[in-house]
């Protein structure tokens, strides 16, 4: 159906996977699936895209994807143009909404979902609301609930398949061209709404990625900077993230880590006990309890170029994570 279209998160399989659910129910072209990031350039970049589609009056699904204060305008943006051209929005997300977001965006969606919960990822809830129940689909949205709620998989496929995604999505979103990104993204979606789990050129990506993300992982731990016995926080270039800062919680025996992607400059934070949320909000940014993001300004640390920008980081860190009782 051409007046259907998604919009979903950039950077995991949860995203890629709402999205392929709604390829999958509605049969929708290619050229009707957008991606973005929670970083304010991508949100406008995906906007553009989605301006063709407004006249058509669009059913559009936005699935696994938080409006943040900088974000919401462009959001309120896409809801109100949508709407204005008779057309719906439907958004699908699993993350904790404020009430101002309730107010000027939820409000105006023919459905929005949203709010923090153990049961359901973005793809359940694709899953839920469109009645998709095929064999392909339950085994599907079984991996992604696992791979996005950071549970092991009994089956061994399962758990190499959850990999391959992370792997080769990053490897994806190393490219520092939006659209380039936005068009092996759109490879993996065909793939799955076509009902495999992968091709070779998944499974291949994810292996070409694999490897240079163990060496730049082992690179970052020679040198990982401790805030306060709490706190470890590492700077690399593009690496899975989750796994990157789970290296650094491993090996230095901390309860929370930062890691600094120095290619798109982004804080990625993970924590296996305090909530860290509040961190990720001060520098501007939010996820989930145990696994949070934001964007740097990287002028304020003058691009991490010296050693000087990367104190002046830590010490930001240590200030903020002192004021939201982390320390
Ligand atoms: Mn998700």
């Amino acid at each position: 159906m051409r007046n259907v279209a998604v919009l979903s998160h950039i950077a995991d399989i949860d995203g890629v996977g709402a999205a392929s659910l709604v390829r999958i129910r509605y049969k929708i072209p290619l050229s009707n699936v957008f991606f973005t990031g929670h970083d304010y350039g991508e949100v406008v970049s995906a906007e553009a895209g989605l301006r063709r589609l407004y006249r058509r009056g669009i059913l559009l699904f936005v699935t696994d994807l938080t409006p943040g204060d900088e974000t919401a305008p462009i959001y309120e943006k896409i809801v109100g143009s949508v709407n204005r051209n008779g057309g719906k929005v439907i958004f699908l997300d699993h993350h904790p909404w404020s009430d101002k977001l309730i107010r000027r965006i939820a409000k105006k969606c023919l459905v929005a979902v949203f709010g923090e919960n153990r049961q359901m990822c973005a793809t359940e809830l694709v899953k839920k609301y469109t009645g998709l129940d095929t064999k392909f689909v339950r085994e599907f949205a079984h991996i992604v609930h696992h791979a996005d709620f950071y549970i092991q998989l009994a089956e061994k496929r399962h758990s190499k398949l959850v990999d391959d995604y992370a792997m080769h999505l990053a490897g994806v979103n190393m490219s520092k061209s939006y659209a380039k990104r936005i068009g092996g993204l759109r490879h993996v979606v065909a793939v799955i709404s076509s009902g495999r789990f992968e091709d070779k050129a998944i499974s291949e990506g994810a292996e070409r990625f694999r490897k240079l993300n163990r060496d730049r992982i082992a690179k970052m731990l020679e040198s990982v900077y401790r805030v306060s016995n709490r706190i470890g926080i590492g700077f690399t270039k593009q690496v899975d993230s989750t796994e990157a800062c789970m290296a650094i919680i491993h090996k230095e025996r901390l309860p929370m880590s930062v890691v600094v992607n120095l290619d798109h400059m982004k804080g990625s934070i993970r924590s296996t006990g305090p909530n860290i949320t509040p961190l990720a909000n001060a520098f501007g940014g939010g996820g989930h309890p145990h696994a949070s993001g934001f964007s740097i300004d990287a002028r304020t640390y003058g691009f991490f170029k010296t050693q000087t920008g990367r104190e002046k980081f830590i010490k930001d860190v240590q200030k903020n994570a002192d004021r939201a009782k982390l320390l």
